[in-house]
C-alpha cells in the first residue's frame, strides 16, 4: 500500500518531539513526512527551530551507532524521502484579535504589520545557523554542521511554512496528504486564509488540541526570578515595569497597554494550550468543516474609525473565506479528553532505555537528558503517583500514531474503516471561544439535547442566532473518542523509536 503522506505542524516541545521521532521511525511504506512546518508555542519559533535541526542531528548519530553496533539502522523512512523543514510564524492571529478589543475601533490596527518585525525564512535560518556557529556548546556545534552538511536528513526551505504548505497540497492529488497539526493552529490559518481552495485539497487535517468534557491543561508558566530588592508596597509606577508573562501573547511595542493585555488570560481552567494559544486561528479552522463558515467564523476587528484607509480591512488572514467553497475541510479532532489517557511511565522508560544508555546510544542520551527533567516536573505537579508510576501523557504522538496505523480509506471521509480499531465520532458542533473573560480557548458544545431544526422543520428558532440548533449552520469536526488501546501505546511508542 502507498504510504500517508504527512506534513507535520509543530512546536517542539517535549511531547512534539516524541511525535517526530515516531514519524521519523516508520517504515516507508507506511508514512512519506513531505514537510515539517514549525511554528511558536510554548516557546518561540527559532528555538522550535533548534529542537528539529538538534533532532535531525541525533538522528543521524543514532543511525551510524546503530550500524556500527551490527543492529538494524531504523528511521527507514527517512532513507528514502527527505522531509522539508520550513519556518512558520512568531505569533499569533489572535494578536490583533486582542488589540482590536481593547481599542474598540480606535486606531493601532493599521500599524500592526509594521509593529510586527518579522524574520523572513532565509533570515531566521542564518540566525540560527550564525548563532549556532559561535556558541561553545557542543549541542549548538551539532546544529551548526547540521545546517550546512549536504547529506542531512532534511532539506531546509527558504518559503515560509504556510506557503510550502500550500505548494505542496497544489503540486499533489487533493485528499493525498494528511496534516498533522500538534501546536498551535496559526500557520494552517494562514495557508486557509492565503488559498483556501488550495488548503481543502488536503485529506485530512488531525489536530492535537481542545478539551470537550476534560479540564483545561493551561498552567501558570514558572514564576520570574526574585527581584534584587524587596519592594514590600510597589509603586504603582513600578507595576508597569514587572516583568511580563511568558505566554507573550501581544508582542506590540513595551507599553502599559501591552502589559496589561499579556497580563489578561494568563491562565484559564478550561482551555487546552494550542487552541488557547491562537483561538483565533482554531475558531477559522474549524469553520472550514462547516456547510457554512460564516456561521462560526469569530468577529474580525473593527475598521478604524479615524483612519479607515490606513491598512486592508480586515488583514487578509482575519478576512472571510470566500462563498461557495467547493467543499468542506476534514478535520480529526484529538483532544485532551483522549490524548491525556495515553501515557509513557517512567518504568516503561527506564525499563526500555536503560539497557541502550549503557550500550552507548546516542538517542537514548538525548531523550534522557529532557525526560529525565519532564518526568521530575510531572510528578511535581501531581498528587498521588511517584517514582516509575508518573506517566507522561503522549498528547501529540497520539495524532502520529492515528496515521501509522488507521487504515486509510480511499475516500474522502475522515472516518477510518471498523477494523483500524480507532473510534471517531462524526460531524460534531465544536466551536471555539475567541473573546469570553474567563473562557477564552475554551471548546463549546450545545449539550441541551434540543431537537435541531431542518430548514422547513419548525425547532426551536427565537434568539438562536449562533445557529446551535439550525441544521445548515455549525461545524462538522470529528473527534477521536477511541484508540486501538489506551495501555498499549507507551510500549508501541518506545519500541518503534528505539527498536526494542
Ligand atoms: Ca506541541
Amino acid at each position: 500500500m502507498a504510504p500517508r503522506k504527512i506534513i507535520i505542524d509543530t512546536d517542539p516541545g517535549v511531547d512534539d518531539i516524541l511525535a517526530l521521532l515516531l514519524a521519523c521511525a516508520a517504515l516507508p511504506s507506511e508514512l512519506e513526512v513531505l514537510l515539517i512546518s514549525v511554528t511558536y508555542g510554548n516557546i518561540d519559533v527559532q528555538n522550535c527551530l533548534r529542537n528539529v535541526i538538534s533532532l535531525f542531528a541525533h538522528v543521524e548519530r543514532e543511525i551510524a551507532w546503530r550500524k556500527a553496533q551490527g543492529r538494524e539502522p531504523g528511521f527507514a523512512t527517512l532513507q528514502t524521502c527527505r522531509p522539508l523543514v520550513a519556518v512558520g510564524p512568531e505569533h499569533p492571529l489572535s494578536d490583533d484579535m486582542l488589540m482590536a478589543d481593547f481599542f474598540h475601533g480606535r486606531d493601532g490596527l493599521g500599524d500592526i504589520h509594521d509593529s510586527h518585525p518579522h524574520l523572513s525564512p532565509t533570515d531566521t535560518w542564518a540566525a540560527l545557523s550564525a548563532a549556532a556557529a559561535q556558541s561553545a556548546d557542543p549541542e549548538q556545534t551539532a546544529i551548526a554542521d547540521e545546517l550546512v552538511k549536504p547529506d542531512a536528513l532534511f532539506t531546509i526551505s527558504q518559503n515560509p511554512a504556510h506557503q510550502e504548505i500550500l505548494r505542496l497540497l497544489r503540486d499533489n492529488e487533493p485528499d493525498t496528504i494528511t496534516i498533522v497539526a500538534i501546536g498551535p493552529l496559526t500557520t494552517l490559518a494562514l495557508a486557509a486564509a492565503e488559498d483556501t481552495e488550495a488548503f481543502l485539497r488536503v485529506k485530512e487535517v488531525v489536530v492535537m488540541g481542545g478539551t470537550i468534557f476534560e479540564p483545561g491543561n493551561v498552567r501558570l508558566p514558572p514564576p520570574p526570578p526574585p527581584p534584587q530588592q524587596h519592594h514590600p508596597h510597589p509603586h504603582p509606577q513600578q507595576a508597569a515595569n514587572t516583568p511580563e508573562p511568558r505566554f507573550r501573547l501581544i508582542k506590540q511595542p513595551p507599553s502599559t497597554l501591552r502589559s496589561s493585555l499579556n497580563t489578561r488570560n494568563q491562565i484559564t481552567p478550561v482551555a487546552e494550550f494550542n487552541t488557547f494559544a491562537d483561538t483565533v486561528a482554531a475558531a477559522r479552522l474549524y469553520a472550514l468543516t462547516s456547510p457554512d463558515p460564516s456561521s462560526t467564523m469569530p468577529p474580525h476587528p473593527p475598521t478604524p474609525t479615524d483612519n479607515p484607509s490606513s491598512a486592508a480591512h480586515p488583514p487578509p488572514y482575519l478576512a472571510p473565506y470566500p462563498p461557495h467553497l467547493t467543499r468542506q475541510l476534514k478535520l480529526l479532532l484529538c483532544p485532551l479528553d483522549i490524548t491525556s489517557r495515553h501515557v509513557l511511565t517512567r518504568g516503561q522508560y527506564r525499563a526500555a532505555v536503560t539497557p541502550l544508555l549503557a550500550q552507548g546510544s546516542p538517542l537514548a542520551e538525548w531523550t534522557t537528558a529532557f525526560l529525565t527533567a519532564t518526568f521530575a516536573k510531572v510528578e511535581l505537579l501531581q498528587t498521588n503517583v511517584s517514582g516509575d508510576a508518573v506517566g507522561l501523557a503522549l498528547h501529540d504522538p497520539l495524532c502520529v500514531w492515528y496515521c501509522l496505523t488507521s487504515t486509510p480509506t480511499s475516500t474522502s471521509t475522515t472516518t477510518p474503516s471498523s477494523d483500524s480499531k480507532w473510534t471517531i465520532s462524526p460531524d460534531e458542533d465544536i466551536r471555539v471561544e475567541t473573546s469570553g473573560q474567563w473562557t477564552r480557548g475554551m471548546c463549546i458544545v450545545d449539550r441541551r439535547s434540543r431537537r435541531r431544526r431542518e430548514d422547513d422543520d419548525g425547532g426551536e428558532v427565537a434568539g438562536d442566532t449562533g445557529g446551535w440548533l439550525r441544521g445548515g449552520s455549525g461545524n462538522r469536526v470529528a473527534r477521536c473518542v477511541g484508540t486501538p488501546g489506551e495501555g498499549v501505546f507507551g510500549a508501541y511508542l518506545l519500541g518503534r523509536i528505539f527498536g526494542v
